[in-house]
């Protein structure tokens, strides 16, 4: 479609027009919300309120207990537990890199539904009728700030914090590559605003849960590395899932025990969520782009982090996806 050519702040006036010219929206994310997905879902909500639009934010999954700070995130409807009978003909998707990611909400949309699509994967599908995708965006929390620029809204400590969240998750914490010169002039002005920075930080980068140190325990008791010590993983079997009682925010920062090891290139967490079923986070320091690894196996994300799922045994997926990452490092 033309609409990639546009140039970036035309796709921004091209998002300004598409909430112009609707009424009534769907909101949605993708499936297991990460900090920036909850914050962009937030965002968008209060653009539209701005606006005097109304709007339904709708997940497929449960929203973090962690977000629930956020302003609207309590509001936003767990479409496996209540699913909505309601068909939308206006969609803002944030933070999806592909339709699938949108997961079952996708059946709320109407057969001629409009959808913008805001987002920052590189591996992005370009679902939808309007695009804002920036792949150079440390989050879509990002785009959505030049968004709220465009709409000239002036903002305030509410969308400040959902902002905020966003880019420190999406950076780790200001310590990704994606941390660009903006990111840090648009944090910076963000804490004018009056968030606080450092609750921020402690609460979701430092504190850890109990289930989420049970999990890190045994699954360190796993730790593997290729002979060459370039490639590293561990694994989980379901039980240990089940035993633990974890939920998904507690895996989160678990791949990065492999990766931050001195001397490896692409680390990487082995989830067995059904017997036959593994789901792969993969992170790399640089030298892999693992975006097309986890793509070559149906998944995406970006060059440095990235996921996938792969049907089989728990050996099976690791001894296929640790030979092809041996071969990108060739
Ligand atoms: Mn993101």
């Amino acid at each position: 479609m033309s609409k990639q050519k546009l140039s970036y702040d035309e796709q921004l006036a091209a998002a300004k027009q598409f909430i112009q010219e609707h009424e009534h929206f769907l909101v949605v994310s993708h499936i297991q919300p990460d900090g920036d997905a909850i914050s962009s879902t937030c965002a968008v909500a209060w653009i539209l309120e701005q606006c005097g639009k109304s709007y339904v934010m709708v997940n497929e999954s449960q929203t973090p207990h962690k977000f629930h700070y956020l302003r609207g995130a309590k509001a936003i409807i767990q479409h496996s537990k209540e699913p909505i009978n309601q068909l939308f003909d206006a969609v803002i998707a944030v933070d999806c890199a592909d339709f699938l990611r949108i997961g079952s909400v996708s059946q709320a949309f109407s057969e001629t539904a409009q959808i913008l699509n805001i987002d920052h994967h590189p591996t992005s599908d370009l679902f939808g009728q309007v695009h804002v995708i920036k792949d150079d965006a440390a989050a879509t929390a990002e785009i959505l700030y030049d968004l709220m620029l465009t709409m000239q809204l002036k903002l305030d400590k509410d969308v400040s914090e959902c902002i905020y969240t966003g880019l420190l998750t999406d950076t780790g914490g200001f310590r990704y590559s994606n941390t660009s010169p903006k990111v840090m002039k648009i944090a910076s002005e963000l804490l004018t605003y009056g968030i606080n920075g450092n609750t921020l930080a402690e609460h979701l980068l430092e504190t850890l849960s109990f289930s989420h140190i049970q999990l890190l325990k045994k699954s360190l008791s796993t730790l593997s590395f290729s002979d060459d010590y370039q490639i590293s993983w561990m694994s989980i079997t379901q039980e240990v899932v089940n035993n633990t009682g974890a939920s998904n925010e507690d895996f989160e920062g678990l791949v990065n025990y492999p990766r931050n090891i001195e001397g490896v290139e692409v680390g990487m967490l082995f989830k067995q969520t059904a017997p036959e079923l593994v789901k792969v986070s993969f992170r790399s320091a640089g030298k892999v782009d693992v975006a097309q690894i986890a793509k070559s196996f149906g998944g995406g994300g970006h060059i440095r982090a990235a996921g996938c799922s792969i049907e089989g045994e728990l050996s099976f997926a690791i001894e296929e996806v640790v030979s092809k990452v041996k071969k990108a490092l060739i």
